[in-house]
């Protein structure tokens, strides 16, 4: 199912001359509307005319998380506030917000790719589609319901939260496709089994889960208790919002980059150097084609990899794994590098264990201590001490294996680690405390 299928298509020739022309008017927009840009060029002794291939993107400054701070609220738009129509803001984990501005032809890029992201998805006009991301200045929920309706779908903009309300709307509006984070899909399905809901009864058929890493168990988990395909999307706020890649239904494998609206790289997070294909580093975005907020080689800090091999389902656009995480969820356990998907990579395949997990770090007697509490799923169910010891026994062997490095196992009641309705947070690390 494609919604653009000339673009979607493209040969790679032509698709590359595209990016090289648009790379080319957003680094001369960059330097003429934007101190910061410009001011950083001339420092580096580059030109916006120096870009005369993909690969000069290389001269030109990288752009971080902490320009879009510093230059708080519009310090890098491009664009006259008078063109501005939108305005959507992440509030991070410290300091100020960051802001990102849109022009009407940015609001319409934006739901063209979401749109294109729905075909990935086999969403077509004749389906109904519950977005149950937050609405608001986080971009989940209206860059989703631009999408679903540019489209030609039906959109129910339910938002997150209410989980009851969201199964009895699914049921009585015949939803077909859910928008939330997988972490409020897995609440859904939980929700859903607990409160004896009819999944029979529900026409549900397609999810579209992102704004935080998964992993394959946690598709299956969800597959499994709402009895639909689950899809990846990716996207953040200063780029643009969701949809700037997705996973396409054909292959399940791998996210498409819309190549024609981002420019990627993936870097080796240290030496920024350019990582072979495969290779996890760390993904950098330059837009090209918007016009409010335009990012120059943005450091998403997501950490991913490129997929060489073209894609089953005929889009010439790039694939990029599923994410591993972010190189700042990375916790180093006594020189051992430790992301919380590993964690939920060991536990999903466990019967036995609920998906939910949470990693926290303290450091007793200068010596980093990891306590990965793992919760018991509601169906398992023993008082026999023997059987409970080796129940935590197989489990702390398996997340130890995966790990490469000892823990602390403490599993957990039944729903008592903490829900929920958007994104989840997975660690707690106390070491800073003490620095
Ligand atoms: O999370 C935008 C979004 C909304 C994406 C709905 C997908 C669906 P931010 O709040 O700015 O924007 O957070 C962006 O979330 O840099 C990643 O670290 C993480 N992230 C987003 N999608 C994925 C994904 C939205 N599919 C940050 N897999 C990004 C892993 C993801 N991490």
């Amino acid at each position: 199912m494609y919604w653009n299928k000339p673009i979607e298509m493209m040969e790679i020739d032509r698709l590359k001359a595209l990016q090289l022309e648009r790379l080319q008017t957003t680094a001369r927009m960059a330097y003429q509307n934007v101190s910061v840009y410009r001011e950083r060029m001339q420092k580096d002794g580059v030109d916006p005319d120096d870009i005369n291939s993909l690969d000069d993107i290389r001269r030109l400054p990288f752009t971080e998380k902490n320009d879009l701070r510093d230059h708080y609220p519009f310090g890098l738009f491009a664009a006259p506030q008078s063109e501005i129509v939108r305005i959507h803001a992440s509030s991070g984990t410290t300091g100020k917000p960051i802001v990102a501005g849109y022009t009407q032809k940015d609001v319409r890029i934006w739901s063209e790719i979401v749109a294109r992201s729905l075909g990935c998805a086999h969403v077509t006009r004749d389906d109904t589609v519950q977005v149950a991301y937050g609405y608001g200045l986080f971009t989940g929920g209206l860059g989703l319901h631009y999408g679903v309706e540019r489209m030609g779908g039906k959109v129910v903009p339910v938002s997150s939260g209410n989980t009851r309300r969201q199964l009895t709307l699914m049921e009585d509006l015949g939803t077909t496709a859910i928008a939330c984070t997988p972490s409020y899909a897995l609440m859904i399905g939980e929700t859903l089994r607990r409160e004896g809901f009819d999944l029979s009864r529900l026409k549900l058929k397609t999810g579209i889960f992102g704004a935080e890493p998964w992993t394959e168990g946690m598709r299956r988990k969800i597959e499994e208790l709402l009895n639909i395909k689950a899809l990846d999307i990716y996207g953040l706020t200063e780029i643009i919002g969701p949809g700037v890649a997705m996973e396409c239904l054909e292959s399940q494998n791998g996210l498409h980059v819309w190549e024609d609206h981002f420019f990627v790289e993936i870097l080796n997070p240290e030496t920024q150097e350019p990582v072979p294909d495969g290779e996890y580093g760390e993904l950098c975005i330059s837009t090209i084609s918007k016009e409010g907020m335009p990012l120059i080689r943005y450091r998403t800090h997501d950490l991913t990899a490129f997929i060489p091999e073209p894609c089953v389902c005929g889009r010439t656009h790039r694939r990029i794994k599923r994410f591993r995480g972010r190189t700042d969820d990375m916790l180093t356990i006594r020189g051992v590098n430790v992301f919380p998907t590993q964690v939920e990579s060991a536990i999903t395949g466990i019967k036995g264990v609920a998906p939910r997990y949470m990693l926290i770090v303290d450091r007793v007697s200068d010596t980093d201590v990891l306590e990965v509490q793992v919760e018991l799923a509601p169906d398992f169910i023993s008082d026999e001490v023997r059987v409970i010891e080796e129940f935590h026994a197989k489990i702390l062997k398996t997340i130890e294996q995966v790990l490469g490095v000892s823990i602390k196992l403490k599993l957990m009641e039944p729903g008592s680690i903490e829900r929920s309705e958007g994104k989840s947070r997975r660690v707690i690390d106390n070491r800073h405390l003490f620095e």
